[in-house]
């Protein structure tokens, strides 16, 4: 009856009051988040962060570091994104893996899901397979891209 039904749209109303006022203290606690993040040196694009745990290791180490913690290898897949990750070449003045590489057949640089890349920032004359050992990428400070062995020791920095 109608004494029922406007007693359970009040027991509605009272619900989505609760859920906003859920959200809102969620948004506000992951604004705090992203301010903590970036305060211990990350960088941001959008919602896609970089950061390090200042650790090194080669292309698998950092690649299987990165995915335990629940984010991959950066793969910027526009300028923007590469200037945003560049910030982080440019304060450690260290190199590093991107996820980019072409292990699996020479010369078809690939995203870690295996799809071809869209967007490429080689240093001049590069790619240039040096010796024949070179399938992963790393950054160069200037934010540049050389290809370079997998096996090298590099900082590892991880998007998530
Ligand atoms: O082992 C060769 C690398 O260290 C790099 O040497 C030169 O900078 C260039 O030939 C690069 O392409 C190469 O990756
Ligand atoms: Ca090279």
């Amino acid at each position: 009856d109608r004494g029922e039904s406007s007693a359970s749209v009040e027991a509605v109303k009272i619900q989505i009051s609760s859920l906003d006022g859920r959200l809102s203290s969620l948004q506000s606690r992951l604004d705090t988040q992203r301010k903590a993040f970036l305060f211990a040196s990350g960088t941001r694009i959008g919602n896609t962060f970089y950061v390090t745990n200042k650790q090194e290791g080669n292309y698998f180490e950092g690649k299987t570091m990165c995915n335990k913690a629940g984010g991959q290898l950066p793969s910027p897949k526009n300028a923007a994104e590469n200037e945003a990750l560049a910030v982080l070449s440019a304060r450690y003045k260290k190199q590093f893996f991107l996820g980019i590489n072409d292990l699996q057949s020479e010369a078809f640089f690939l995203y870690p899901d295996g799809t071809t890349i869209g967007y490429a920032n080689w240093e001049a004359r590069e790619p240039n397979n040096d010796k024949g050992v070179e399938d992963c990428v790393e950054m160069y400070n200037t934010g540049k891209w050389n290809d370079k062995s997998c096996q090298e020791i590099r900082l590892i920095v991880c998007e998530f």
